[in-house]
């Protein structure tokens, strides 16, 4: 049997805001190993991909034009239960209600913007997480 795998993506504000050292401090003190990390500035048809689930919601093309906004950093962490675990450490998606402890909860707010701005992506369950990570990483 092999270590589960999350994919997490430090979005643009997180970069922009100087926190990716934080993030992946968060995740490697909390005990997860750090597979794989890239760096890349996401397409629009990456993104599609990535956000296929969201299409036609109000905060779709926001979401978009977010991601495609600066720089993000795509990562494959690893662990006995990674994937929840790293959505325990993101905290809820709007990160006003986030708890503070948590990566949403203690580093962002509502900046009222169309889209959310929540510093980092974590897959939500192992279907996502090997879709997810096929498309940051293809074979
Ligand atoms: P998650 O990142 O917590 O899994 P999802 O529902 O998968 O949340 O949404 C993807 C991203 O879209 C969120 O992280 C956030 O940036 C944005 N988003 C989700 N729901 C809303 C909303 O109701 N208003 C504005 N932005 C949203
Ligand atoms: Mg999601």
């Amino acid at each position: 049997m092999s270590t589960e795998k999350t994919l997490i993506l430090i979005k643009p504000d997180g970069i922009r805001r100087g926190l990716v050292g934080e993030v992946i401090s968060r995740i490697e003190s909390k005990g997860y190993l750090i597979e794989a990390l890239r760096m890349l500035n996401a397409d629009r048809a990456l993104l599609e991909k990535h956000y296929a689930e969201h299409v036609g919601k109000p905060f779709y093309e926001p979401l978009v034009e977010f991601m495609m906004s600066g720089p993000i950093i795509v990562i494959v962490a690893s662990g006995e239960r990674v994937i929840e675990g790293f959505r325990s450490l993101a905290g809820v998606t709007d990160p006003t209600l986030a708890v503070p402890g948590t990566i949403r909860g203690d580093l962002a707010r509502d900046q009222g913007t169309k889209v959310v701005q929540n510093i980092v992506h974590g897959s939500d369950s192992p279907e996502s997480a090997a879709r997810e990570i096929a498309i940051f990483f293809p074979k």
